[in-house]
């Protein structure tokens, strides 16, 4: 039944919602996917994974009591049209920008974003821990989450089934199955839930209606009995849930809401234990653009909403990412035991260059990055030279794969931090922060930071020739500075930095990208009077002992400058000159490092600039080391671009 006035206006909460018509439901949904898309075409971000829920969000808003039901979404990159049903459509089109909403689920956003995510395969775990503490507190709401088949490929959402299943903790997992990840699926789970669904066709609602009877009260359970060994014996499916002591349901048409809405009520009122919704759906659904590309428009920059086109920054330099997979490609030339690994992030990591040269050399584990270094540590066991490709900000979740199965052996596994300091629009969750600091502190590893892309082409060679203890190197997000491109990379002594400018008075070590902006303090500190010296340390570890010595017994003041935590490259050099007494005569050092605390989504320039690790930063913190920063001198500072 459709009307004439927009649904969605009247729709402030989910309990406007639920005061709807079922029949209503198609046109909010309708409705809700176009302001999807207009909003994203605006903002950038997300948008294939929400327009693959928007049938589902309604459906799962109009059935269940959120927020007192706990409605967890896995990611979090698919909750747009969440945000816009639950009090957020007023700030949709904030979203991804400072002081906006986040792009992901946030506690402190929402009361309806009972758990905050970005980093995959958490929803159930946590969904599980709320509803054991439900049980324990006596209370009877539900507990919904909502996994995709891709976030399904990682070993924590087993890890979180397994103990589901042994609980009997009433829990409704929610597998949102559209054969895609951000690349095809790939595994054998992939092929099992392909099974599952080819070759069946979706269950009505009295098939389902009958599955679900055993879990309703003995009285109906008996009524219901035969039927439902007839049903049961008919569809047997979903076995490898019903192992791990899941009830299945499904396959359900996730975007026809005459079958989800009474599954979903059959579900909200079945009796205890953990049941799995398997819900087909497809990514991008219903935005032409978005069903017919590739990735299914997982995430996209701004873009027209009539042709799809999206906004493409104007940039003469090439991106890290790209030129890391090229680097890669050419040294593999050379060298038949490189291979590459990644952990579902094939473009976002630059593997798909590498893959399309060299295919049966590149392994996409799916998304478990801890896989993904034992893997690597395995391969690096038997003479082979792995690159494990992966985001700063994921590698967290291998850390005791990096300690235990890699650097104690001291396997040569080469790892590849792309996305290395703030990135941006995806905010704290995705900041390649603290890898300087955890790794750091692991004996034997090298760390190398590149400072530009040239550095990066370099560190890679150098690299392919560490053969006997494990290396990480580190990049940011988005394009190089445009500097010349060497034709090869060119192996670097390890534990050597560079001197870039000779100066006198303030020395300046840098470590990576912040290189361009320690350059930029250096003139406006000349202009000051105060020669500076403009170092690029290259290495956070081993340190280049002779050039600290040097820049602490030749300055007045060293000020260590690296995009990462506290914790990292400034504590190493601190703890070099105290160590060697080269405090002792009055050397000034300042450390300039990430603040600590989670800063916020915003441009990645602006966010460095707030952290006060730009030119103006540098010159500011100078100026204060020497007590050189009078009014006169700050206003000059200020006006610093
Ligand atoms: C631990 C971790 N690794 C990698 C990613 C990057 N990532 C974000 S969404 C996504 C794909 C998720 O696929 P799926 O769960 O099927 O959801 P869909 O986008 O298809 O709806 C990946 C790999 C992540 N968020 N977390």
């Amino acid at each position: 039944m459709k009307t004439e006035t927009p649904l969605l206006d009247q729709i402030v909460d989910p309990h406007d919602l639920r005061k709807l018509d079922q029949s209503q439901l198609r046109q909010v949904a309708d409705e809700l996917r176009a302001e999807t898309i207009s909003a994203v075409s605006v903002t950038g971000g997300h948008l294939g994974a929400g327009l693959g829920v928007v049938e589902l969000t309604v459906a799962l808003h109009h059935v269940f009591n959120t927020p007192d039901d706990r409605l967890i979404w896995d990611v979090g990159h698919q909750a747009y049209p969440h945000k816009i049903l639950t009090g957020r459509r007023d700030r949709i089109r904030t979203l991804r920008m400072a002081d906006g909403l986040s792009g992901f689920t946030k506690r402190a956003e929402s009361e309806y974003d009972p758990f905050g995510a970005a980093h995959s395969s958490t929803s159930i775990s946590a969904g599980l821990g709320m509803a054991v503490a439900r049980d324990l507190q006596g209370g009877d709401n539900h507990v919904i989450c909502v996994i995709g088949d891709g976030a399904m490929s990682a070993g924590m959402a087993y890890e979180a089934m397994n103990n589901a299943g042994a609980m009997h903790s009433r829990l409704i997992v929610i597998l949102n199955d559209n054969d895609m990840s951000i690349a095809p699926p790939v595994g054998a789970m992939s092929a099992y839930l392909a099974r599952l669904v080819s070759g069946r066709t979706y269950r009505s609602l009295r098939e389902v209606g009958k599955q679900l009877a055993a879990h309703l009260p003995r009285f109906f359970q008996d009524k219901a009995r035969k039927a439902e060994e007839y049903t049961r014996s008919f569809f047997t499916g979903g076995t490898l849930f019903e192992e791990l002591g899941f009830y299945y349901v499904g396959p359900v048409d996730g975007h026809n809401l005459d079958h989800l809405l009474p599954v979903l009520v059959n579900v909200r009122d079945a009796g205890n234990g953990p049941i799995l919704i398997h819900v087909v759906t497809q990514k991008g659904k219903g935005y032409e653009a978005a069903e017919a590309s590739a990735d299914k428009y997982h995430a996209v920059v701004k873009f027209d909403v009539i042709t799809g086109k999206q906004a493409k920054a104007p940039s003469n330099a090439p991106a890290y990412t790209k030129v890391f997979g090229q680097s890669l490609i050419k040294e593999a030339a050379a060298d038949d035991k490189i291979v590459a690994i990644t952990a579902a992030m094939p473009s976002g990591t630059g593997v798909d260059l590498f893959n399309d040269a060299y295919p049966t050399r590149t392994f996409d584990v799916g998304i478990a990055e801890q896989h993904a270094v034992t893997f690597a540590a395995g391969m690096a066991t038997e003479g082979y030279k792995p690159f494990c490709a992966i985001y700063s900000t994921f590698l967290q979740r291998a850390y005791d794969q990096v300690v235990h199965d890699v650097a104690i052996q001291s396997l040569p596994v080469r790892f590849a931090l792309d996305r290395a300091g703030l990135v941006g629009a995806d905010g704290p969750t995705h900041a390649g922060s603290f890898d300087i600091a955890y790794l750091g502190c692991l004996p034997n590893f090298v760390i190398m930071a590149a400072a530009d892309e040239a550095e990066l082409v370099h560190m890679v060679a150098t690299q392919v020739a560490i053969n006997d203890r494990p290396s990480a190197l580190r990049y940011p997000r988005g394009e190089g500075v445009g500097v010349e491109m060497p034709e090869v990379g060119v192996p670097l002594e390890i534990g050597k930095g560079r001197i870039v400018r000779e100066g006198k008075r303030v020395a300046i070590l840098s470590l990576g990208t912040r290189l361009a902006e320690a350059l930029k303090a250096a003139d406006e500190l000349n202009t000051f009077g105060l020669s500076t010296t403009v170092a690029d340390a290259r290495f956070a570890k081993p340190l280049d002992l002779d050039l600290i010595r040097k820049l602490a017994l030749q300055h007045e003041v060293l000020i260590t400058i690296e995009e990462g935590s506290i914790g990292g490259f400034g504590s190493f050099v601190l703890q070099v000159l105290s160590d060697e007494g080269l405090l002792d005569g009055g050397l000034k050092v300042r450390q300039m490092v990430l603040p600590d605390e989670y800063i916020d989504h915003d441009k990645p320039e602006r966010m460095y600039a707030k952290a006060g690790l730009d030119a103006k930063g540098i010159v500011a913190k100078v100026m204060s080391a020497i007590g050189q920063d009078t009014k006169k001198d700050r206003a000059a500072i200020a006006k610093i671009v």
